[in-house]
Formats: C-alpha cells, sequence, structure tokens
C-alpha cells in the first residue's frame, strides 16, 4: 500500500509541490507551523530512518541539497530556519514515509519544548 506521500509525488492526491527531481519531491506541509514549512520526500518509499540503507545515501544527501535551494527561493536563507526528522513513536512521527521539515520565516525557538 502506498504512503500518502508516495500519492502527492504520482499526482494521485493534489499538494502544493514546490520542487521535484528523479530522487526526491517537495511540497508544502498541510498544516504549516511556521510560514515557510516545507516537507522534502525521497521519491522512494523509506518509512523511518531505522530502514535507511547505503544503498539511499544519494537519495537522502539529495535532501540536503535540495533544502539549501528552497531555503535560497523561499528568501529564508540568510536569517536561518530548521531541518526536521522525526523517526517513530517517540518522535511522534505521522506519516511513515521519511521526510525532513522545513521550517522558517520565523525565530523558532529552541528545539525541544520543555516538559
Ligand atoms: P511527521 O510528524 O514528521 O510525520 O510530519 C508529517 C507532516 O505531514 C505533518 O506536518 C502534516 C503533513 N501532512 C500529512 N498529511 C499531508 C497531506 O496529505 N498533504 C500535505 N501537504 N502534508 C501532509
Amino acid at each position: 500500500m502506498s504512503t500518502i506521500f508516495s500519492k502527492i509525488i504520482n499526482r494521485e492526491i493534489p499538494a502544493d509541490i514546490v520542487y521535484e527531481d528523479d530522487l526526491v519531491t517537495a511540497f508544502r506541509d498541510i498544516n504549516p507551523q511556521a510560514s515557510t514549512h516545507i516537507l522534502i520526500v525521497p521519491n522512494k518509499e523509506i518509512p523511518t530512518v531505522n530502514d535507511v540503507s547505503a544503498e539511499d545515501e544519494q537519495r537522502l544527501g539529495r535532501l540536503f541539497v535540495v533544502a539549501k535551494k528552497i531555503a535560497e527561493q523561499e528568501g529564508i536563507a540568510e536569517n536561518g530556519y530548521r531541518l526536521l526528522i522525526n523517526c517513530g513513536k517517540h518522535a511522534n512521527q505521522e506519516v511513515f514515509h521519511l521526510h525532513m521539515h522545513i521550517l522558517g520565516g520565523r525565530p523558532l525557538g529552541p528545539i525541544l519544548s520543555r516538559p
């Protein structure tokens, strides 16, 4: 069964796609937490970071190359931004198709809220 993100990549459901190439696709998060909130997703379904293999090095490296490009396009490169990858239950991962969040456009505060 394909993930919701594979359905976006395959144009089976709509999304605001901002970038795509042979290895990754990027689109705006449906529930943005900052004025820029974009997800970069490998076109191959990898459920979590725990499922990554050496064969994935190139596509995972591409996430960073594309993050840099998108940050420039969005005008957030100079002030800075946060790149975030959730893995599993304790990180509240919701969609089990590995993805990198790009968040920016305002000061984001500390990385973790205090308990
Ligand atoms: P995570 O907790 O790291 O698995 O984040 C999943 C993110 O995916 C969450 O911020 C909301 C976003 N999301 C979930 N479903 C959709 C969707 O159908 N379209 C888009 N654009 N984003 C989605």
